[in-house]
């Protein structure tokens, strides 16, 4: 259930692999972040729009086969809906650009008897809760209160532990808020189970409950003073800090901790604060009152939509809809209810696990997605989520202002969705960076003229794949500026990769937008380091000035999305780009 293998193999991407010989060709190394500014034109965009119906074909082909590139799925026994979302898109009515569902047969014969699914099929999502507690308390406490020890708010816990050696006992001062919510803590899980009722009747001698707190048994009776009295006495998985270990039982902390900030109950917080102001109306903590639009795949005992308890709802005890999520998720990505740089913070790993290509944070797990180990790392921030017969799934992609979502419901089991997110991410991820290309060289590409300076500067349309603008030109009257900036940077000139990447530097101007970029220098010929390139560009930024002033630096006018201006501040120049061009 909790594999970590999403996005299995994505070597089919948008770029070539580079063959594995001795000398690895030069691919440009780019800044972190998104290569090109983000296209402001999704959905609408034909490449967009064919990499959707190929998309949809394949999920046809799944329901229709039952397997595929990524691997045999259950579509008789789940039910399904996804939604694409762009922070670029603001129909309010219709917060994705992109919706399917999947009806399995067995659906159809449920209690509930859903006949149709739709954008405001209601599922349960599961842990994908603990997304929500680590907004909320963002919105409402703060990241000043990310670096509060637990037992600064959380007494109980610290007051529980009955052991005090070292490998028994939590460390409790020493955890800090930020760690529960990016399952750092080194504690373990909440996970009271029936199932283990049948072991102490198989092994003789073990008394199943040796005490009698409520929360040992999955009763609607542990209420938090209950559950902090019981978690506490339980023993560290890890020392606190050392490697990501999930934790459900971080998220009823801090969900805890977040109530005592504040003053408020966790319950009106996200109302108040989330889901009233994000107009989530098919969204609920807790089962909803009636069952309109529910996804039940068998009966809701069963499936375990009537089993959601308070004491779990911080980290599992959301309802939603793809239409609330996609709403919601558009928020997160936009800083809708947080600062810009809050939510720049958060969008960041926060530690490694043993797999180079998975972080974790706060509590994202984080893809980094590569089509070859020389080219640009496209993160992807997902959140999974599992609770008895549903599953959830959802994906940010801050490089093209794009997610998704997934929510299902099995009759069977819990539902695996890895193929789903695989097939979106191998379907999308090669059409989006395919048209933030094409839309950036539309926008950008051309000739730029500074008529009093007689400066003249190229900026060349893709002809490939590689990350950022190439200024291939660059002239003042008869001296040849290029070669002033290769010789600064002792480069040949004719080896000189000269590019210009995108900062998120933008600021509306009188018409249109001003936007910053930064210019990286590199030699194409400087290859290798121990067989792979080094991408240490970031390290070289700014370095040459003149009076202060990057000479990297070069601010584009856009209007009714194209450039039409060039300004660089170092040379006091503004080059008007040339029509026609
Ligand atoms: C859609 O699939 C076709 C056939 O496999 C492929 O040639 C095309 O590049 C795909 N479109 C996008 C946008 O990925
Ligand atoms: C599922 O599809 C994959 C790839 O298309 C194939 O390798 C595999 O044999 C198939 N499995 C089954 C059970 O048909
Ligand atoms: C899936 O459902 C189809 C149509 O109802 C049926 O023909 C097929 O045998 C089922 N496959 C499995 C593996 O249950
Ligand atoms: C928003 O989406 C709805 C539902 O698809 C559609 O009817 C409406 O025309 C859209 N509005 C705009 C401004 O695109
Ligand atoms: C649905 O229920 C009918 C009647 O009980 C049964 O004959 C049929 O096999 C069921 N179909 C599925 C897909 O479970
Ligand atoms: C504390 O835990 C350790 C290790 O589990 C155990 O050896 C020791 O007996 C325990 N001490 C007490 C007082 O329970
Ligand atoms: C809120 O959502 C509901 C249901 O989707 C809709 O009927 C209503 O118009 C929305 N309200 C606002 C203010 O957008
Ligand atoms: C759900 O189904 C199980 C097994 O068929 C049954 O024991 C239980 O009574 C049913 N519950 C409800 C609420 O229908
Ligand atoms: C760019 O410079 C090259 C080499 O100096 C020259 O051949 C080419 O014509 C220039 N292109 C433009 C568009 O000025
Ligand atoms: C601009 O520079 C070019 C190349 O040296 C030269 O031929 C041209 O006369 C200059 N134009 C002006 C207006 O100075
Ligand atoms: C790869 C490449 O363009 N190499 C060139 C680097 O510069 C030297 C000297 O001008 C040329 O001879 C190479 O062809």
């Amino acid at each position: 259930m909790w594999v970590f293998s999403i996005f299995t193999v994505l070597l089919l991407l948008y770029v070539s692999q580079i063959a594995r010989t001795e000398k690895v060709s030069f691919s440009p190394c780019p800044l972190l972040g998104p290569r090109f500014s983000i296209p402001s034109i999704v959905s609408a965009s034909p490449i967009i729009q064919d990499g959707l119906q190929n998309l949809t074909k394949s999920f046809d082909e799944y329901a229709l086969t039952l397997n595929g590139t990524f691997g045999p799925t259950s579509p008789n026994t789940t039910s399904f809906s996804v939604a694409l979302f762009s922070t670029e898109e603001t129909n309010s009515t219709k917060p994705y650009f992109y919706e399917y569902h999947h009806i399995a047969p067995s659906l159809r014969n449920a209690t509930a008897r859903a006949h149709r699914l739709d954008a405001h099929s209601v599922y349960r999502v599961g842990d994908l809760t603990t997304l929500f507690t680590v907004w909320l308390f963002l919105v409402e406490a703060g990241e000043e209160h990310l670096d509060d020890p637990v037992s600064m708010w959380v007494p109980e816990l610290e007051a529980a532990v009955r052991n005090s050696s070292f490998i028994s006992r939590v460390q409790w001062k020493e955890v800090t808020l930020g760690d529960l919510a990016a399952h750092l803590g080194g504690i373990g899980s909440y996970a009271p189970s029936l199932q283990i009722l049948e072991m102490g009747s198989v092994l003789a001698g073990i008394d199943t409950f040796t005490d009698n707190s409520p929360c040992r048994r999955a009763s609607v009776q542990c209420k938090i003073n209950d559950f902090l009295s019981y978690f506490g006495t339980r023993p560290p998985v890890f020392a606190a800090t050392s490697t990501p270990i999930f934790s459900n039982a971080g998220f009823i902390i801090l969900g805890s901790a977040l109530e005592r900030i504040t003053g408020r109950s966790y319950e009106d917080l996200l109302l108040t604060s989330i889901l009233r102001p994000l107009n989530m109306s098919s969204t609920t903590l807790l089962q909803p009152s009636t069952n309109k639009n529910a996804v039940i795949p068998s009966n809701a005992t069963i499936a375990g939509w009537s089993s959601s308890t308070p004491i779990e709802a911080p980290f599992n005890g959301l309802y939603s809809t793809i239409h609330d999520m996609s709403e919601a998720l558009r928020a997160i990505l936009s800083s809708a209810l947080l600062p810009g740089s809050t939510t720049r913070r958060w969008l960041k790993p926060v530690s490694q696990t043993s797999n180079l290509v998975n972080s974790v944070g706060r509590p994202f797990e984080i893809y980094s997605l590569t089509a070859s180990p020389t080219s640009p790392v496209i993160p992807i921030y997902q959140v999974r989520g599992n609770v008895d017969l549903y599953s959830s799934h959802i994906g940010l992609a801050p490089d093209y202002g794009v997610g998704f979502v997934i929510m299902a419901a099995d009759s069977a089991a819990n539902p695996d969705l890895n193929a789903y997110a695989d097939l979106i991410a191998t379907e999308m991820i090669p059409a989006l960076e395919q048209n933030a290309i094409v839309q950036a060289s539309q926008m950008f590409s051309g000739t730029y003229v500074d008529v009093n300076k007689n400066m003249t500067l190229v900026i060349a349309q893709a002809e490939d794949t590689s990350p950022g603008l190439s200024l291939t030109n660059f002239t003042a009257a008869d001296k040849d500026l290029r070669a002033v900036y290769a010789k600064l940077n002792s480069i040949d000139p004719e080896n000189l990769s000269f590019r210009l990447y995108p900062t998120d530097l933008i600021e509306d101007a009188a018409k249109g937008k001003r936007m910053t970029f930064r210019a990286s220098f590199q030699d194409v010929t400087t290859l290798a380091d121990a067989g792979t390139p080094t991408c240490d560009t970031w390290r070289y930024i700014d370095r040459l000035q003149i009076n202060g002033v990057g000479i990297d630096e070069f601010i584009f006018e856009v209007e009714s999305g194209n450039a039409v201006k060039v300004e660089i501040p170092a040379f006091d120049a503004k080059l008007e780009k040339q029509l026609g061009e």
